[in-house]
């Protein structure tokens, strides 16, 4: 990796970086690839690093209609948790916390991975019963949650209002300690560098237009530049997965939202954790710039643009300035919106399809950053082997006509 000195980062500053070496190389796409990976999302990197690290597939391309990390990887609010209810999900979360552990140095580059705990909170009863449920089914899976009094909870988060008398009183709340954030672009620069390496093809403004099916079996795509041939297409394109299908007739239960972020202007270090509530629709913790990051459920109408209401965020706030008096004196800095793809169970779909060789990965709704090495993990081993991968099998599509869902509305946490 090429080192800079102080004066050649600042001559690079003053004459428009043009001595750099780019982090990885910017290929035209060439005629024919062993397998095609729509979207250079973190799931779609991840997907060629491990296809590329574990499986031998090197010869295959990232297709990205605009950037990397510009789709919901460089709009997410980075929360990273495994406290889900069922089995299938404790197995995939887990698995991609795992990862996320070792990521840093495995890639070799800094993902600003910070462990600070994620509390999820009760404000009524039944919530809480829910809660110590869970917490209850997490230990079972060996997944660190415990559960906080409302007194432990303010220890935990001193500025958080537990007065009893408030709109929405904290009765209490789960702690997933191994919980946290990191730095979304980090995570997906450290995953294109580390494809590239190994020669996978990440190219960029690039649109996915079309896949060519002959009796039944994949044989290309089609693209703003021109037509690709390869037997393996594997789409990893979040709100725009519906779209993707329908290019071979696969119709999926998925429904495309805008899903809206926020943050404050920056302030001295206020909130050492992440706090999450279900009930209010809203989250937050502090980024290392010092910004208060904050978020709210979807919203309600189905879309395709990255923008939402301001009814939606403005509910939001008043809810977190209840729990938080104090927000009440910040300024706002900017706000932002993404397309989430969500499915009936609020869970995800990874899956073969009735294409031989058109493989999905989709429907991570508002949670799917936090899976994002698991995900890609799982997923490469399904779109090599051609096979069921343990982890991903009860994610398959199959599971809205067998019945067999993986509900995880309440874990989701953040309403969709
Ligand atoms: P993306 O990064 O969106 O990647 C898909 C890519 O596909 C895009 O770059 C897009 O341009 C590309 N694409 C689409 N169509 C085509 C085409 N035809 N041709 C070529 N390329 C195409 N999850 C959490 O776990 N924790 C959080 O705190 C969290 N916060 C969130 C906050 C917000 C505001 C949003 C919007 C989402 C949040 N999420 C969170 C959800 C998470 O971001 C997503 O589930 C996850 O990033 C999806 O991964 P992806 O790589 O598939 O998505
Ligand atoms: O799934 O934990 C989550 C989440 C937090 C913010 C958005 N999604």
């Amino acid at each position: 990796m090429p080192t800079y000195s102080f004066l050649s980062l600042l001559r690079e500053g003053f004459t428009g970086h043009k001595g750099w070496t780019p982090a990885w190389r910017f290929p035209d796409p060439k005629p024919a690839y062993d397998a095609v990976i729509i979207g250079g999302g973190g799931h779609g990197l991840a997907t060629a690093y491990y296809l590329a690290k574990l499986h031998g597939m090197r010869n295959i391309a990232v297709i990205e209609k605009g950037w990397i990390g510009g789709g919901n990887a460089g709009r997410n609010t980075t929360i990273i948790r495994s406290n889900y209810l069922e089995d299938a999900s404790a197995a995939i979360y887990e698995h991609a916390l795992k990862l996320w552990e070792g990521l840093g140095r495995e890639l070799n580059y800094n993902i600003m991975m910070s462990h600070r705990g994620v509390m999820n909170l009760a404000h009524d009863e039944g919530e809480a019963r829910v809660l110590k449920r869970r917490t209850e089914a997490n230990r079972l899976n060996g997944i660190d949650t415990e559960w906080l009094d409302a007194k432990q909870v303010k220890e935990f988060c001193p500025p958080i209002n537990i007065s009893a008398g408030s709109r929405f009183p904290v009765l209490g709340a789960t702690l997933q300690r191994r919980g946290g954030v990191n730095r979304h672009d980090a995570v997906v620069w450290g995953y294109a560098r580390a494809a590239d390496v190994m020669g996978v093809d990440i190219i960029q403004n690039c649109e996915v237009t079309g896949i060519k099916v002959e009796a039944g079996v994949v044989t290309g795509i089609s693209t703003s530049r021109g037509d690709i041939r390869t037997p393996k297409v594997a789409s990893v394109a979040a709100g725009h997965t519906s779209i993707i299908a329908n290019m071979v007739g696969v119709r999926l239960p998925i429904q495309s939202h805008p899903l809206q972020a926020w943050v404050s202007e920056p302030v001295k270090p206020l909130i050492p954790c992440v706090v999450m509530s279900n009930a209010v629709h809203a989250y937050v913790s502090q980024s290392d710039k010092g910004e208060l990051v904050m978020g709210a459920g979807i919203d309600p109408h189905n879309s395709y643009t990255q923008r939402g209401g301001l009814d939606t965020i403005e509910h939001s706030l008043a809810a977190l300035i209840e729990l938080f008096p104090m927000f009440s004196r910040l300024r706002l800095l900017r706000q932002w919106g993404g397309i989430v793809d969500t499915c009936p169970d609020a869970s995800p779909i990874i899956t073969k399809t009735k294409v031989k060789g058109f493989y999905i990965n989709a429907g991570w709704g508002t949670g799917g950053w936090k899976a994002t090495p698991g995900s890609g993990h799982a997923f490469a081993d399904l779109v090599a082997r051609d096979e069921p991968n343990a982890i991903a099998a009860p994610f398959s599509v199959e599971r809205f006509s067998s019945g067999a869902l993986v509900a995880e509305h309440g874990a989701a946490a953040v309403a969709h």
